[in-house]
C-alpha cells in the first residue's frame, strides 16, 4: 500500500499499470521515467519486469577482451582509446600476437572472446579473416564475439562485397556473434558534435539487422552521460525496440556509462551513480522485447553493478581480463574478476548467479561453485 502511494506520488501509476499488464511503454512514458526524481520507484518497476522474466537469477560469463588495434580514423571526441593513423603509439596485433594473448590465459576457463578495435584504414580484408582463424585455433571451445557495426562498415569497405557475403566469410572463419558497441546515441545533433565521421544511426541499425538476418546475433549499447538529452535517449531506445520487433536478433542491451578521463571532452563531469542505475532501469522498462539487460562493471563499477541487479539488470559482465577502451595503457588495463569474485559479488547482492554461455544457455556446474562461494 505504502509502495503504491509512493508510485502514485512519483506520477508513475500509469507506467505501473502497464508494467503489471505487460503493456508496451510509450515514448512519453520513457520521458517520464527519465524525468521523475524518484529513482527507487523506477527501480522497483524495472525490478518487477526483471523478476517476472528471470526471477533472482543473475547471468555471468567468463570472457576475455582483446583489442586488435588502437589506430582509428574516426576521431570520436568521447574516446580515449584511439590514436590517429601515423601516431607512434599506434599498434596492430597480428594474428599470432592475438593467439599469444589467448594462450597467456590458457589456464583461465574462458568461454568467450570479445574482440573489437579501431577503424584502421590500413588493414586488408584478409587480416580480419586470419584473425578469426587464429583465435579459433588458439581456443577452439571459445565463442568468438567480434567487431562492432562501425568496424563492419569498414570491413565491408575493404572487402568490396555485399554485407551478407562478408558475414558469411566471417562466420566461416569462426565469428559467432557481434558485440553492441559503436551505437553511441542515435541523434544527428550528438553525432555532429562528437562523432561526425562515423556511420550514422540508421546505418548502425541496418548493419545490425543484416547480421541478424545472416544468423549472427548482436548486442546493443547506448553511450550516455555526455551531451545527449532525454528525448534523444528515448528515441534511441525506441529505434532499438523497433528493429528488435523486426529481427529478434538482439541478445542484450548494455547502457555504457561515459568516462570523460583523457578524452577531448574531459571538462564534462560524466554520469553519476544515480544516472547509471536509471539507465539500467529505463532500458529494462522500455525494451520489452530484449531478453537481457547487462551491467558492465568496468564502466559502472562493481558496486553500482551490484545495485543494478535490483534495478533491472539480470546479467553482470564478466571476468573481462584486460580492458583498454577506457584505460591509458595496456599495462594499466589488467582489470579482472575471477569467477569466484564475480560469484561472491552476486551472492552478496542477494541474487543467484548462473554461468551462461555467449547465447545465454546456462552452463552446468554453477550450483557447486555457489556452494564454494558461500563457504
Ligand atoms: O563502442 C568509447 C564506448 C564501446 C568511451 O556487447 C566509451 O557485450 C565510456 O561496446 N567511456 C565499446 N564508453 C564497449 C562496448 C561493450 C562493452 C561491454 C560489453 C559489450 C557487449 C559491449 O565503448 C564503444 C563506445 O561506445 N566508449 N569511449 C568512454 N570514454
Amino acid at each position: 500500500m505504502i509502495l503504491e502511494q509512493q508510485i502514485e506520488r512519483a506520477g508513475l501509476a500509469g507506467v505501473h499499470a502497464k508494467v503489471l499488464e505487460g503493456q508496451r511503454l510509450s515514448a512519453d512514458d520513457g520521458l517520464l521515467l527519465y524525468e521523475c526524481p524518484d529513482l527507487p520507484a523506477i527501480g522497483y518497476l524495472a525490478n518487477l519486469v526483471r523478476e517476472t522474466r528471470h526471477g533472482d537469477l543473475t547471468y555471468y560469463v567468463r570472457n576475455q577482451h582483446i583489442n586488435y588495434t588502437n589506430i582509428c580514423n574516426k576521431l570520436c571526441k568521447f574516446c580515449s582509446f584511439y590514436v590517429k593513423p601515423k601516431d607512434d603509439r599506434g599498434y596492430v596485433l597480428d594474428p599470432e600476437q592475438v593467439a599469444r594473448r589467448i594462450h597467456d590465459y590458457g589456464d583461465a576457463p574462458i568461454t568467450e572472446i570479445h574482440m573489437v578495435g579501431g577503424v584502421n584504414p590500413k588493414l586488408p580484408y584478409q587480416y580480419y579473416l586470419d584473425l578469426m582463424r587464429a583465435m579459433k585455433a588458439a581456443r577452439p571451445e571459445a565463442h568468438l564475439k567480434a567487431f562492432t557495426m562501425i568496424e563492419m562498415a569498414q570491413i565491408q569497405r575493404v572487402a568490396r562485397k555485399p554485407m551478407e557475403e562478408v558475414f558469411a566469410d566471417l562466420r566461416e572463419a569462426g565469428l559467432e556473434s557481434l558485440p553492441g558497441g559503436g551505437a553511441e546515441v542515435f541523434s544527428d545533433r550528438v553525432q555532429e558534435d562528437l562523432f561526425w565521421t562515423k556511420a550514422d544511426s540508421e546505418d548502425w541499425l541496418a548493419i545490425a539487422a543484416a547480421a541478424h538476418r545472416s544468423g549472427l546475433p548482436t548486442n546493443a549499447t547506448m553511450l550516455y552521460g555526455h551531451v545527449e538529452n532525454t528525448e534523444e535517449k528515448v528515441y534511441h531506445l525506441a529505434r532499438l525496440r523497433e528493429v528488435q520487433d523486426e529481427t529478434g536478433g538482439f541478445l542484450c542491451y548494455i547502457p555504457l556509462s561515459f568516462h570523460p578521463e583523457r578524452t577531448e571532452i574531459d571538462h564534462l563531469p560524466g554520469p553519476t551513480g544515480q544516472l547509471d542505475l536509471r539507465e539500467i532501469a529505463v532500458g529494462r522498462l522500455m525494451l520489452d522485447n530484449f531478453p537481457h539487460i547487462k551491467t558492465f562493471w568496468i564502466m559502472n563499477t562493481i558496486e553500482i553493478s551490484q545495485v543494478a541487479l535490483w534495478h533491472g539488470a539480470n546479467d553482470l559482465d564478466g571476468t573481462v581480463m584486460d580492458y583498454e577502451i577506457t584505460r591509458e595503457s595496456f599495462e594499466a588495463t589488467r582489470q579482472r574478476l575471477t569467477q569466484q569474485e564475480l560469484l561472491g559479488r552476486i551472492v552478496e547482492a542477494g541474487r543467484r548467479p548462473v554461468e551462461r554461455d555467449s547465447l545465454y544457455n546456462v552452463v552446468a556446474g554453477t550450483e557447486e561453485l555457489l556452494g564454494e562461494a558461500a563457504g
